[in-house]
This record gives C-alpha cells, sequence and structure tokens, in this order.
C-alpha cells in the first residue's frame, strides 16, 4: 500500500489478512495505528443535520409534493457530509472509535434567522452487534428525525461491502395546516474502496429510497465510476405518486452538483454547520468525548501506546459489567430509547413501496423524550 506509514506495512497486510475471515462485523477487529480515527460512531448521527436550514425548511413546503421535493433535497445533501467527512479531514476514511453500550452523544444547531434551535441526542443501543439510535428535533420548524444504524461488512479481496441496518422515519408538521406526514428513509449499501493502497474512501452503491405517507416514493440509484457518466460519487433519483408516473428525475454527484431537468435541484459546495457540543469538562461520563478523551487524545498525538492502554481500560470495564449484569440477573437500561420488536412506522410506510423491502418489518428504537 503506498499510503501506508513503512512501519505499519506489515501491519497492514495482515490486517487485510484477516478481513477474509471476518464474521460480519469489522467494529471490534484490531488495525493498525496510522487507520484509526479518534472520533467514535456516535457522533455520525450529526451529519443528517449539517445543513440545519434545508432541514427546517422541509415543513414551509406548499404541498405534499413540494414537500417531499424538500425532503428528497435534505436528504441528498447530507450524502456528502455522511460519507466523505474523513477523507476531507484526516486524508481518508479512517477506522471510527466503537461505541459501547449506553455511550451518548449530545449536540445543537443554534437557531439562526429564526429557524428555530435543532438538537441531536444519540445513545449506542446495541455493542453486539453495533446499533446506535438517535432523535433530531427541530420543534419550532416541526420537523424531527428518528432513526437507528447498524451495519453488515463483508470483504471481496479489494473493497470491503457493508450493507447498512435500521432505517430512519422524518416527522413533518407542515406549516400550512396539512396533516403530519412521515417519510421512511432507507440506507444506502457502501462500498469501501481503496483498502489495499491504505486510502480507503466510499463509494455508494445500489439503491435506496424515501417514502412518504402521502403516496410520493424517491427511488434512488447509486454508481460509481462509469455507469450514468465518467464521474464517481453519481446518483439518479425518480420521483412517483402511488406507484405510477414518473415526476421528476434528478441526477448528478452527491459530492458536488445535481439537477432537475435543466434546473440546478442542489449544489452541495454550500458550507456545512458542525452540531456544536459543549467541552468535555462540562459533560457527563457517559458522553462520548469525555469517556473516549484519553484515547483520542492519544491517536491525535501518535501516542499509540496511551491510546491502547486506555482502550484496553474502557474495553474491561465494560466486560465486568457486563459479567456483573448476567450474574445479577439484570440487564442495562436505556436511557433514551425503547426498543420494540417491530416499528409500527416502518410497516406501514415499508408496505406502501412499490419495490418491496425485505425485512418487512424492522426493530424499531422509540425516543423517551
Ligand atoms: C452511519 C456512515 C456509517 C455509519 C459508517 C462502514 C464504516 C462504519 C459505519 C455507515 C452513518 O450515517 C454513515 C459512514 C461511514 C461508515 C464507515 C466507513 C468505514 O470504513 C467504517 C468501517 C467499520 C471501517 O472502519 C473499515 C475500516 C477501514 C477504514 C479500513 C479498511
Amino acid at each position: 500500500g503506498a499510503d501506508v506509514p513503512q512501519e505499519q506495512k506489515a501491519g497492514w497486510t495482515s490486517f487485510i489478512k484477516s478481513l477474509a475471515h471476518m464474521t460480519g462485523d469489522l467494529s471490534s477487529m484490531t488495525a493498525p495505528p496510522f487507520i484509526l480515527s479518534p472520533v467514535s460512531l456516535t457522533e455520525f448521527p450529526a451529519y443528517w443535520c449539517e445543513h440545519p436550514e434545508l432541514f427546517a425548511r422541509i415543513s414551509e413546503g406548499s404541498s405534499p409534493q413540494d414537500r417531499m421535493e424538500r425532503v428528497l433535497r435534505w436528504f441528498i445533501a447530507t450524502l456528502k457530509g455522511q460519507y466523505t467527512t474523513r477523507n476531507e479531514k484526516m486524508g481518508s476514511e479512517k477506522k471510527p472509535l466503537n461505541p459501547v453500550l449506553g455511550e451518548l452523544f449530545f449536540g445543537v444547531w443554534p437557531d439562526k434567522n429564526g429557524r428555530g434551535e435543532t438538537r441531536l441526542m444519540v445513545e449506542q443501543v446495541s455493542h453486539h452487534p453495533p446499533i446506535t439510535a438517535y432523535h433530531i428535533e427541530n420543534q419550532k420548524a416541526g420537523v424531527s428525525l428518528q432513526g437507528h444504524s447498524g451495519q453488515k461488512t463483508s470483504f471481496s479481496g479489494t473493497a470491503i461491502h457493508v450493507k447498512q441496518s435500521g432505517h430512519a422515519i422524518l416527522t413533518v408538521k407542515p406549516k400550512n395546516g396539512d396533516r403530519e406526514e412521515k417519510y421512511l428513509i432507507t440506507l444506502p449499501k457502501l462500498r469501501i474502496e481503496g483498502v489495499i493502497w491504505g486510502s480507503p474512501y466510499v463509494e455508494l452503491a445500489d439503491s435506496s429510497a424515501i417514502q412518504s405517507s402521502t403516496g410520493f416514493t424517491a427511488a434512488i440509484d447509486y454508481k460509481g465510476k462509469g455507469y450514468f457518466s465518467g464521474k464517481s460519487h453519481t446518483f439518479k433519483a425518480t420521483l412517483t405518486q402511488d406507484g405510477h408516473k414518473n415526476l421528476q428525475t434528478y441526477e448528478g454527484q452527491w459530492t458536488g452538483v445535481s439537477h432537475a431537468g435543466k434546473q440546478v435541484f442542489l449544489d452541495t459546495s454550500a458550507p456545512k454547520e458542525e452540531v456544536v457540543v459543549k467541552p468535555i469538562s462540562e459533560q457527563g461520563e457517559w458522553e462520548s468525548r469525555r469517556l473516549w478523551e484519553k484515547v483520542a487524545r492519544g491517536i491525535r498525538s501518535g501516542n499509540y501506546d496511551e491510546a491502547a492502554k486506555e482502550k484496553t481500560r474502557i474495553e474491561n470495564e465494560q466486560r465486568q459489567r457486563r459479567k456483573d449484569e448476567a450474574a445479577g440477573g439484570t440487564s442495562w437500561d436505556l436511557k433514551l430509547f425503547e426498543h420494540v420488536d417491530s416499528d409500527e412506522e416502518y410497516r406501514k410506510l415499508a408496505d406502501m413501496l412499490h419495490d418491496k423491502l425485505t425485512p418487512p418489518h424492522e426493530d424499531g428504537f422509540v425516543f423517551k423524550g
């Protein structure tokens, strides 16, 4: 690998070999220091709202179709942050910190121009397999997002294939007095390319969908280099109503500009707003940046021994907790969410989709407020 530091080449080769034996969960595998990120996966749900303006303005749409288009525009605008931020900040995709059960992350996007404050609440609701639940809400705008996220990974020899599990449901209270609307958002598949070279990056693959309770469906296809065009990171979305009649097609690059016909639909080069988080000194002990503080510091400063020592301490402490719970016949209580075996909203909206979803049922995490 051309981008692997000389002294970590052997470690990288053996990490790649171990990928072949992976059983679906890459998060718990040990990787060489150069590929480690000091950021936990519990911070990732913030990517959903780095364009708080687009999020808030959904409820200002004048009709169900107008609001559906706003949802689609906001969704496409989130992709660049979700899937390229680590490359932009750290030079390549990196391996995030694997959250502990009960880990929390809170943040806000302050009110600006009367759009209202947007609040983010995240909890790691499962460690094995890793599942992160999140709730994002702008009360003034009447827009909220509720979701959870997990991953199943496999290795093809050149790329890591990631199937995302979970879904998100957006709730909108229209400003024009129309009835409350729900939008089911499914998640695309990922391919992590450039692994052999030690400079991984994400390409999106296959398709995802947005299904509204008002009968609109957006089907979004993702392609890399050489499919729709010679460009990477491209998508094509079609908007339909009640399963017939193509109302509009949107296409472009989710890292750049996209069009609806000749008109520019979205330009993702617009600056994004990062979530505002309390200083670590004011955080509780389960809050992500405080919990991982020493590990993150070790990774950032190149003191990998400190990082490894602290990581082991956290993992041992977790193991002991699980043992104590098993011995005492108790289990960990979630703080912000309640697990349900079948998410009713998911079931109803998934059932409206023309291309039926597998699975037809999914777990849900209900925000306790
Ligand atoms: C939900 C997102 C998700 C999380 C990340 C696959 C991945 C962990 C999950 C799916 C967010 O909404 C969007 C973006 C990026 C996804 C990560 C990319 C990635 O590589 C990691 C996996 C677990 C690795 O760390 C692989 C190691 C790799 C960097 C070196 C080979």
